[in-house]
């Protein structure tokens, strides 16, 4: 294994914060212990995130290539992008963003509130574009990176999510090991990992790092990878080849195995983007018992499918669960009309 072989460009505060959901845990008849790792704090960039973490390990190669001009794509609302641009005001470069119509969303404002707000007050060159929502290499993408070339620019290109790029995985491998660094120092160990998958690099780099960190502490682990995607197949099949990607990168010397690589549906709705009533609810009951706030598009479905899966029993009673936060928040301000009428029922606090 090699990771601490990759050039990391440091943009963190240091390893994120991991807490206990104590109110949570209650809630769900302390079936099981639930804890948090909060990507939602990791950093002072523009509220942070999951990509922050996946561009520590790009940034090096960005520098490397003497490119002027970071180019990006993803939904109005994107959290990458909003990320991508941070990251380019942080180190005094160019930042052009394809943001295309991903979900079709009519609260008043969602292309101008939000996380597109930010990128632009952050100074990114941020076009709209009408295409729907796919986790693919896009035309328009294509486009923006000739563009800035044909104006003299040096363009780095940064898929959606920073998932296709080949160091996209690493990020995440090396928070596993942060984690069981924190296991370590907090005498806990989790057995079961909670995360929001969508393009696939987040999940898909804790199974490469799990599985490294398996072969030294055989302890079982389960990484169950919520979608949030809505086109479930191309999730799986993008986790699946990005974990054995990140794998082969670090190392691992060992195939993945398709059970170490899980995708749960039900709990995306119909289509990504769009909040279901499970989607809502856990993100009152998160803001209701915690004080923790989760977005409508990825975090509030992964948190709907860990309290089902706690209910349920697909979590075993006595279960010590992490759930990853990886941001998102700022899409809030896009989405007010889910919150306008209370909920029918308070749901009981205790
Ligand atoms: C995102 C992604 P992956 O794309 O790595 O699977 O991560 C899913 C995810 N939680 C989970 C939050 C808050 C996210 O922002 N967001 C994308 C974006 O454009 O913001 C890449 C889709």
């Amino acid at each position: 294994m090699n990771l601490a072989t990759f050039p990391r460009y440091p943009l963190t505060f240091g390893p994120s914060p991991v807490h206990p959901l104590r109110r949570l845990s209650a809630h769900l008849g302390d079936r099981a212990e639930i804890w948090a790792k909060r990507e939602d704090v990791n950093c002072g960039l523009a509220y942070g995130g999951n990509k922050v973490r996946k561009l520590e390990y790009i940034v090096p190669d960005v520098l490397a290539k003497g490119a002027d001009t970071l180019v990006s794509i993803g939904g109005y609302q994107s959290n990458h992008t909003r990320q991508v641009a941070a990251v380019a005001a942080h180190l005094g470069l160019k930042c052009r963003l394809v943001q295309e119509r991903w979900v079709d969303w009519d609260d008043p404002g969602n292309d101008r509130v939000g996380n597109i707000l930010l990128s632009r007050i952050m100074g990114a060159d941020v076009r709209l574009d009408d295409a729907g929502f796919d986790i693919g290499i896009r035309p328009s993408w294509e486009q923006a990176l000739a563009e800035v070339e044909e104006a003299g620019g040096t363009p780095y290109p940064i898929p959606a999510g920073a998932s296709e790029h080949p160091l996209g995985g690493l990020g995440f491998a090396n928070w596993a090991f942060e984690m069981a660094e924190q296991e370590r120092e907090l005498g806990v160990f989790f057995d079961t990992i909670v995360v929001c998958t969508v393009t696939g690099s987040t999940h898909a780099g804790m199974v490469a790092g799990f599985a490294a960190l398996a072969e030294s502490d055989p302890r079982p682990r389960r990484i169950l990878g919520i979608d949030a995607s809505a086109t479930l197949e191309q999730t799986r099949d993008q986790v699946a080849r990005i974990a054995r990607n990140t794998a082969e990168l670090i190392e691992l010397g060992r195939d993945l195995r398709d059970d170490e690589i899980t995708v749960l549906d039900g709990w995306a709705g119909e289509e990504y983007g769009v909040p279901v009533d499970s989607t809502v609810e856990a993100i009152r009951l998160l803001g209701r018992l915690e004080g923790v706030i989760l977005d409508p598009v990825y975090e509030g479905k992964s948190m709907a499918g860990l309290v089902d899966l706690v209910n349920g029993g697909d979590i075993p009673p006595g279960s010590t669960v992490l759930y990853a936060h990886l941001g998102g928040q700022p899409a809030l301000n896009a989405y007010p009309g889910i919150f306008d009428e209370g909920p029918e029922e308070v749901p009981d606090q205790t």
